[in-house]
């Protein structure tokens, strides 16, 4: 099965009002690999200005499960419809380990963007003490079975494989791993979806740069990519959608 390649960019905590004139010239990158999909993430303040601006589609980096209530500090689907965005980015291993969020919780969130007629981008991946014990399939496995929502569309779900001892380090899997990995999360997500999972999208995140770009994407079951660091330039990103 046909997918589109993704190539989402998670300005983390970086951007302002100026920085957003990088995505200018990302939007007219974008334009000229019409077979890519690209959106940009950038912190909450940020996403309605940037959906003003831009024709890209704008994408959030959490979501709270709940509509509505006593959630200080959090932020709705709806709100973030309201605001612009079109795609949500839930399990960040970043809120995994800071703001402790469980598997669970996780699955809500991704319900939550879902419902509100957003793709949810679902983040896993094993920390290296997982992987130097020989369990990283298993804890993906298991990040899968306790986060992706039963009876997901291919359409509205992507999962991002983000092994954390890769990520802002410049380390990245071999391409062995990363093809190994990302064929065992298919075949997990056929277990949980059925033939649906053939549509959906699996992308590798983690130091993802324009020297590894084109190796990575290269690889089967890698539709794509989630990149941090390089999203912020558009001189660094644009390399990595040409790769794609
Ligand atoms: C992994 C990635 C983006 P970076 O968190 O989600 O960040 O590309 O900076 O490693």
């Amino acid at each position: 099965q046909a997918r589109r390649k993704l190539v989402a960019g998670n300005w983390k905590m970086n951007g302002d009002m100026a920085a957003l004139a990088e995505l200018d010239a990302i939007a007219a990158a974008a334009a000229l690999h019409p077979h890519v999909d690209v959106a940009i993430c950038p912190p909450f303040t940020l996403i309605a200005p940037a959906a003003a601006r831009t024709a890209l589609p704008i994408g959030a980096q959490d979501c709270h499960a709940r509509a509505s209530g006593a959630h200080t500090g959090c932020v709705s689907a709806a709100m973030l419809v309201e605001a612009g965005a079109r795609l949500a980015i839930v399990g960040h291993s970043e809120r995994r380990a800071d703001q402790h969020e469980s598997d669970a919780e996780v699955r809500a969130k991704a319900e939550a963007v879902m419902a509100a007629g957003m793709i949810a981008i679902l983040c896993v991946g094993e920390t290296e003490a997982e992987r130097d014990a020989g369990r990283a399939e298993d804890v993906v496995a298991a990040q899968l079975a306790g986060s992706v929502p039963p009876g997901a569309k291919a359409d509205a779900l992507v999962i991002a494989y983000e092994p954390v001892w890769a990520i802002g380090t410049g380390r990245t899997p071999t391409p062995g791993d990363v093809a190994a990995m990302h064929a065992g999360i298919r075949t997990r997500l056929r277990a949980l979806l059925g033939p649906e999972a053939d549509g959906v999208r699996i992308l590798y995140g983690g130091s993802v740069k324009p020297a590894n770009a084109a190796e990575l994407l290269g690889l089967p079951d890698v539709d794509g990519a989630l990149v941090g660091g390089a999203s912020l330039k558009a001189a660094d990103f644009v390399p990595i959608i040409a790769a794609a």
